[in-house]
């Protein structure tokens, strides 16, 4: 199938990738100039692609300067139609762009969609933006003066996103840049660079269509090659980083170094908290879907529940049952839902951490193996059994302060709802956050307006961590970087801000009614 779904979106005689026996053998991988792209639920290898080098860079550098200078004199409503045409492109290929993500990140075929339907979300969302950019009008203190804030295009936006996303995170930076009137530089995390070649010459290639080449432009290569390079590069007024927190500190750092403007969408470490009156039930199956979907791998997947001591066992029992009749499998079969982590080393790193949860006095209570023997026909693939870890009776389990990718449920027990708020807020990292309760004072004291409930950057009542709709502003604060993408007004990042004074009278009038040589 892999050469199939290639072959559908056009990309089998792409001249970036190489299939068959082009592809240089064996590891490690990235080896010169190209990456080899290893299918997760089989491991093995599905195609390459060739790297950029410095030379290749600058060229795409210098040419999106040119098309920015084109790009931001087109009216925004006009960049909007080009965004719609784009959305129905990604409309049209669906299908075959959510094979494709599964094929490299291993995501179930429900989840592979979805991604794309979030790309199609935001190309709406953008498009009706485009009409409603907009500053406010301000009361000038002088008489015969405007006074008034607008919105211009920014330049170039460096985007870097993580394998975990490798559609959508790209689309909520790139369609709301497009509208915004600037250029998007992508660079796609090595472990999906195929659907980000896909994505991004789709975009491309509509635009382009349309008489707007070069607004999109993807650079691929490792971080020492072109991650540094961008992130340090001066012509690049925004980079948007997604990915560890580790990551974003090395890229707050360089970009603020030349007082560049950073958008960091980093690690989470949420949290559910189950009140005692919660409908289990509902509980169960929101933090089964936001526990193990996506194999654990997303940034808002639930990996803490702090349940109230009179239902923890209640809910860790339902749980359970849940995750022993979880199907594990080949990501594209109707029925799974869990396929493999994107690699070897995430298995690894799964295994590790429930060891030293075992040190620290965890109990696992159902999974934490490796699933590959559960059948023959996945034994090649990064299968993992998701596990649920119940902490010692005083909560302590350091191990569960830190963000794990990898489909690990860690379980708390709390008396009071200000023990479960310090636990809930006690980790470093803070995008989000969840509580369960038909109780109006509790959900309202997790939203309190003074800011004493949850820390996180996303909120939610009766649902799951994960699953965010594109409408609101998507980020978190602490170590999750504090940026915000997607919906409500996260398009201002991608745009420099005016404040424009106008005198239309005859007279010289002074600000804070100062007198000059009068
Ligand atoms: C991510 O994991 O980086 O809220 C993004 C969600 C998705 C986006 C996750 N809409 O789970």
């Amino acid at each position: 199938m892999s050469l199939a779904v290639l072959e559908r979106l056009g990309l089998h005689k792409h001249p970036r990738i190489l299939t068959g026996s082009a592809i240089k053998p064996g590891t490690p991988t990235p080896t010169p100039g190209q990456v080899v792209v290893t299918n997760p639920a089989t491991g093995k290898a599905v195609a390459a692609v060739r790297l950029d080098d410095a030379a290749s860079y600058e060229k795409v550098i210098t040419e999106s300067q040119e098309a920015f200078k084109r790009w931001r004199e087109v009216p925004a409503p006009v960049r909007g139609q080009v965004v719609r045409a784009i959305g129905d492109a990604f409309r049209e290929h669906k299908e075959a762009l959510g094979e494709l993500v599964t094929l490299e990140v291993g995501k179930i075929r429900q989840e592979g969609l979805g991604e794309v339907q979030e790309t199609i979300d935001i190309a709406d969302y953008a498009v009706g933006l485009s009409r409603t950019l907009s500053g406010p009008m301000l009361q000038s203190e002088r008489a015969r003066h405007r006074l008034y804030e607008q919105w211009l295009p920014l330049g170039l936006v460096g985007v870097i996103s993580a394998f975990n996303f490798p559609n959508a995170v790209w689309a909520w930076n790139s369609m709301l840049a497009a509208v915004c009137g600037d250029v998007t530089i992508w660079k796609p995390s090595l472990l999906a660079p195929l659907t980000a070649i896909a994505s991004n010459d789709l975009a491309e290639k509509v635009a382009a269509s349309l008489g707007h080449p070069g607004i999109f432009r993807l650079v691929i290569g490792t971080d020492q090659e072109i991650g540094e390079r961008l992130v340090a590069d001066k012509r690049i007024p925004l980079i948007s980083a997604t990915g560890s927190s580790r990551m974003g500190k090395r890229v707050g750092e360089i970009v603020a170094g030349r007082l560049g403007r950073t958008l960091l969408e980093l690690g989470g470490n949420n949290a559910v908290i189950l009140h005692k009156d919660a409908d289990l039930d509902l509980a169960a199956r929101s933090i089964l879907f936001a526990a193990v979907g996506t194999a654990g791998q997303r940034c808002t997947t639930t990996r803490r529940l702090i349940a109230h001591e009179s239902v923890v066992d209640e809910i860790t029992r339902r749980l359970v049952e849940a995750y022993r009749k979880v199907q594990i499998g080949d990501p594209l079969k109707e029925g799974t839902l869990v396929g493999p982590l994107v690699s070897p080393g995430a298995v690894e790193t799964f295994l590790s951490a429930l060891a030293k949860a075992k040190e620290q006095g965890g109990k696992v209570l159902v999974g934490g193996e490796r699933a590959a023997n559960l059948s023959p026909e996945i034994s090649g693939g990064n299968y993992v059994m998701p596990a649920i870890v119940r902490a010692p009776a005083n909560n302590a389990l350091p191990i569960a302060l830190q963000e794990t990718f990898a489909p690990i449920l860690y379980v708390f027990s709390y008396r009071t709802f200000d023990e479960a708020i310090a636990l809930h807020n006690g980790v470093d990292q803070g995008l989000a956050s969840s509580v369960f309760t038909e109780n109006l004072h509790v959900s309202e004291a997790f939203l309190a307006t003074s800011g004493a409930g949850s820390d996180c950057g996303l909120a939610y009542v009766n649902l799951g961590t994960s699953g965010a709709e594109i409408g609101g502003a998507f980020g978190g604060e602490k170590e999750t970087g504090g940026g915000r993408e997607s919906g409500s007004d996260s398009w201002k990042a991608y745009m420099r801000r005016q404040t424009v004074a106008i005198n239309y009278g005859k007279e010289l009038a002074l600000a804070q009614g100062i007198r000059f040589g009068e």
